[in-house]
């Protein structure tokens, strides 16, 4: 097998302690890592007064890592600035949030550039390269420039905006073009992936075959559709372990005899918790008989701090959840508990296991992998009903959910309404064909599959396996 490098914003080291821990991604990334004995290559998270390029080798649990360090400035203006205050909101549909400034786009295309320079003499002639996400679209290219021939391919973890909003932003051309340096891109979606087709269609003139070959001025990417799974087989068992049947048992003993309803996000404005919170308040104020006898627990602990979007949605959520609990809460029942921190995994799995809803309800999301492990961690003889946006990228591959429009709070009412009510042979049956799927294309299959285009020399699909 050849050898693999990724490169990513951040590296999420393998720890041979807390190995029940990982997400899934992780876990599928460290097992083909570890089978080609491949590099995982980011930055470290760390802040350095003056980039330096030096590398911090480490090997855990069978897999190297090499990190940088970014000065104060990259973080600014590259993480904080381009990837997360203009491409985020950008590519998740929100123009008004986008911020378009210059100087943002010279942090992003000098860290990409010393990312391309630190990493060059790592790479090797037979090499696989695999970049992923919105931070390092420009990478490919910056590699070609220094002379690699090797084959390196893009995913996409988030979504790929319509043409109409992509061209609000203004070096979108320079930076679609930048992405034919790659070989393969994959999305999470077709919704995605056309976007993507649409724009190199009607903006680049590029000619586009029926398997998602596209050949602009000589040079051919194809993009493919690769859903990204979780190691679902895993989570289930994750889900019946101490810990998780510890949480599991706090979580009945603390309802009290109430349904539980679930939400848990990173607190992102991308994830519809505004939304979420204005349509439980809908099923409370017009439902007063099944109102009582819920809660929201919702969990979501702050992410991406340094923006001022994430300070407002943050500020508008303690008030919402605030006036909620005001108006509905009784003496002994507080109907919104609203909780700002993480959990591990094992913790979260029985969280998901005790919860009768799991409520999930992005205005746009690549995927969500939320929904999928929520699905995993229940309990077949008694399963909980999924009730997810048709905007996370996971509605494609879950038909058997409750699919709701999550600007509309009266939909949100009522699909709760329909799932707390929902017999036990309608959920058992939802809850079977939705694992079935979570069983079929689960996190090893999304990479053997992106794995496959990646390096079509080998001519099949590679079969690696989680540890
Ligand atoms: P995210 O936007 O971070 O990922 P998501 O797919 O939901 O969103 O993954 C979040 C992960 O963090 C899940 O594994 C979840 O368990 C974990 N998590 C969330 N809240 C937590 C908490 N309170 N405590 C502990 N863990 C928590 C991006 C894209 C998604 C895409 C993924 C993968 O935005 O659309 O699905 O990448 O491609």
């Amino acid at each position: 097998m050849k050898r693999l490098i990724v490169v990513s914003n951040r590296v999420q080291p393998p720890s041979e302690e807390a190995s029940g821990n990982q997400g899934g991604l992780t876990l599928a990334l460290s097992a083909v890592l570890r089978e080609s004995n491949g590099i995982w290559f980011g930055w470290s998270g760390e802040e350095t007064e003056t980039y330096t390029g030096n590398i911090n080798f480490q090997k855990s649990a069978g897999v190297t890592t090499a990190t940088v360090d970014l000065e104060p400035q990259d973080i600014h203006e590259y993480y904080d600035g381009f990837a997360n205050r203009t491409l985020w909101p950008l590519f998740h549909y929100r123009v008004s949030l986008a911020e378009f400034e210059r100087g943002f786009v010279d942090g992003y295309e000098r860290v990409n550039t010393r990312f391309a320079d630190t990493l060059l003499p790592l790479i090797t002639e037979d090499d696989l390269v695999w970049v992923h996400d919105y931070h390092l679209v420009p990478l490919g290219q910056r590699l070609r420039e220094r002379g690699v021939t090797n084959r390196i391919g893009f995913f996409l973890h988030i979504p790929w905006p319509p043409m109409r909003l992509m061209v609000s932003l203004p070096n979108h051309q320079e930076l679609v073009e930048s992405m034919f340096a790659y070989d393969v891109v994959g999305f999470h979606t077709e919704d995605w992936k056309e976007s993507f087709l649409d724009y190199v269609r009607a903006q680049m003139d590029a000619q586009i075959d029926e398997d998602g070959t596209i050949v602009w001025q000589g040079r051919t990417l194809k993009a493919v559709v690769c859903p990204i799974g979780i190691d679902a087989a895993a989570y289930a068992e994750t889900a019946t372990t101490k810990t998780a049947r510890t949480m599991c048992r706090q979580m009945h003993e603390s309802a009290a005899g109430r349904g539980m309803i679930v939400g848990v996000d990173r607190l992102d404005y991308s994830k519809g918790l505004q939304e979420r919170f204005l349509g439980y308040e809908r099923l409370l104020s017009t439902r007063e008989s099944m109102s009582e006898n819920v809660f929201l627990l919702q969990i979501a602990p702050p992410s991406r701090e340094g923006v001022q979007t994430y300070q407002e949605i943050r500020a508008s959520l303690d008030s919402l959840s605030g006036r909620i609990n005001g108006e509905f809460a009784t003496v002994d029942w507080v109907p919104l508990r609203y909780v700002n921190k993480g959990y591990s995994r094992d913790a979260l799995a029985g969280i998901y296991r005790a919860a009768r809803v799991g409520l999930v309800t992005p205005l746009r999301d690549g995927m969500n992998l939320v929904a999928k492990e929520f699905v995993a961690a229940q309990d077949p003889e008694d399963p909980g009903v999924l009730v997810l946006s048709h905007f996370a990228g996971a509605a494609a591959q879950m038909p058997e959910a409750v699919l709701i429009n999550p600007y509309s709070p009266e939909e949100i009412a009522d699909a709760l309404a329909q799932a707390l009510d929902m017999p036990l042979a309608e959920r058992k049956s939802r809850w079977q064909a939705l694992m079935d799927g979570l069983l079929r294309e689960d996190v090893m299959w999304w990479l053997n599959r992106f794995m496959a285009e990646l390096d079509p020399a080998t001519g099949a699909e590679p079969e690696i396996e989680l540890a």
